[in-house]
């Protein structure tokens, strides 16, 4: 019978047979002792009188399962026949089960392809499928639709900077930095939407926080009272979320030593204004309007202290340091918010401007020509409601979840400032 190796307990005394990959050897002459990877975990197989193949080779193996202690997770599987599906040609570059991630950042992207193989290497992205999983059912279930907006498109809506030049027949197109002005759109269609799709930013940064491409869970949805309305779906969908990582990739939690984070009921809220006072008089670390990396460090660390949370809701950002879609009040400040997780901006969000003058309006005053806008401009002739929404950056969610020291390994393949392969 076939099985997972996460599956094997409910066998012990059965001739089973595994697929897997030849995850380590160790050749003593009688005996081999091989450990078999599969997509479920790892498991001992005992075999004799047979030269082993590479490592990652893939293997088909038929035997007995049999309780050993002294195994890795007590069980063992005694060969009756390995069959060698296909042999690795050349050794790996690193090897797979001792892959020290956090040591050699460099080598690991490099051969991407094959150390992403590794356990430990794997299990961030298995945690950010869940991660998706638990975004896309809390949606459906509020009743949003998931849309699909063009990713090539005429301009930025996040500001001018940052915008990777595509050449698109005899026109200049680019590569979508937010499907913000898509999302919009579509507010006015199904007036609750979202959209888990790749974006690009052409920002010079080599952080461990930026990548160049990465995965955007976008939301946007009509008929809000004001931005409070978003938090609060915020919340909940993050809730739902970490469940059901927690749920279904437990595993890779723990085989990654994740601190799961404490989740409020209530994400404590400060003001942009307040945000500064506290940084300038109870951290001492002044700041001006844009909240540096280290002052989002330092008030992660205030919310832990005064709140006991790993999330704190920035609001009411001043006009200037927000894009020109969003929602002004009289006061310079604006209807928006950050989601601040363990220190790390990991959500931008807001209510946004949904009469047709004002965003022309805001346009001008940012400087913005209101031509490149045209297609999107037109449709708040047509009235759309009071709306707002969100971006969650999906790896810098899975990155703190799981306390990755850069943000690359929460990506399968990244793509920073120099490295386009693989
Ligand atoms: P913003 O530009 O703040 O907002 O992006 C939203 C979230 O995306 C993540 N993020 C990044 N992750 C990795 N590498 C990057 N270079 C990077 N840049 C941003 C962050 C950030 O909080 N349209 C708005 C969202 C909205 O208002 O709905 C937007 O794109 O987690």
């Amino acid at each position: 019978m076939r099985v997972l190796v996460r599956d094997l307990k409910a066998h012990v005394g059965q001739e089973v047979e595994l697929l897997g990959f030849l995850h380590w050897r160790r050749d003593l002459g009688k005996v081999q002792f091989l450990l078999l990877r599969d997509r479920s975990g790892v498991v001992q197989v005992v075999t004799g009188g047979l030269k082993l193949p590479l490592p990652e080779s893939a293997l088909r193996v038929r035997g007995l399962v049999v309780e050993n202690p002294k195994a890795p997770g007590g069980l063992e599987v005694q060969a009756k026949e390995v069959e060698v599906l296909s042999p690795a040609l050349e050794p790996t570059p690193v090897e797979i089960p001792k892959e020290e991630w956090r040591a050699n950042p460099e080598t690991l992207l490099e051969y991407r392809y094959v150390t992403l193989r590794g356990e430990k290497a794997r299990a961030p992205l298995k945690v950010q499928a869940a991660l998706v999983r638990g975004f896309r059912r809390y949606l459906d279930r509020q009743d949003f639709t998931e849309i699909f907006t063009p990713k090539v498109v005429r301009a930025g809506a996040e500001g001018g900077s940052g915008l990777f030049g595509v050449d698109y027949f005899e026109k200049r197109a680019y590569l979508a930095q937010s499907p913000q002005l898509y999302k919009q759109i579509m507010v006015g269609v199904f007036e609750r939407v979202y959209e888990v799709a790749p974006v690009w930013r052409m920002e010079e940064h080599h952080t461990s926080r930026h990548l160049n491409e990465y995965l955007s869970l976008d939301v946007e949805m009509g008929f809000i009272a004001d931005e409070e309305d978003l938090m609060r779906l915020e919340e909940a969908l993050l809730a739902e979320m970490l469940e059901e990582a927690l749920n279904t990739a437990g595993n890779e939690i723990r085989l990654l030593g994740a601190e799961w984070p404490s989740f409020p009921q209530e994400i404590p809220r400060l003001t942009h204004a307040e945000a500064k006072r506290v940084l300038k008089e109870e951290l001492g670390y002044p700041v001006g309007q844009d909240l540096s990396e280290e002052a989002e460090r330092l008030l992660g660390e205030y919310a832990k202290e005064r709140w006991g949370s790993d999330w704190l809701f920035v609001t009411r950002y001043p006009r200037s340091v927000r894009p020109f879609y969003t929602y002004p009040e009289e006061d310079g400040t604006t209807r928006s918010f950050d989601l601040l997780f363990r220190g790390l901006e990991i959500t931008s969000g807001g209510q946004r401007i949904h009469r047709y003058e004002e965003l022309l309006e805001s346009l001008k005053a940012k400087g913005m020509d209101p031509e490149a806008f045209q297609g999107y401009l037109e449709v708040f002739k047509y009235g759309m409601p009071p709306h707002g929404g969100f971006a969650i950056g999906a790896e810098r969610l899975t990155q703190k979840l799981l306390g990755l020291p850069n943000v690359r390994y929460a990506r399968a393949f990244p793509r920073d400032r120099h490295r386009l392969t693989p």
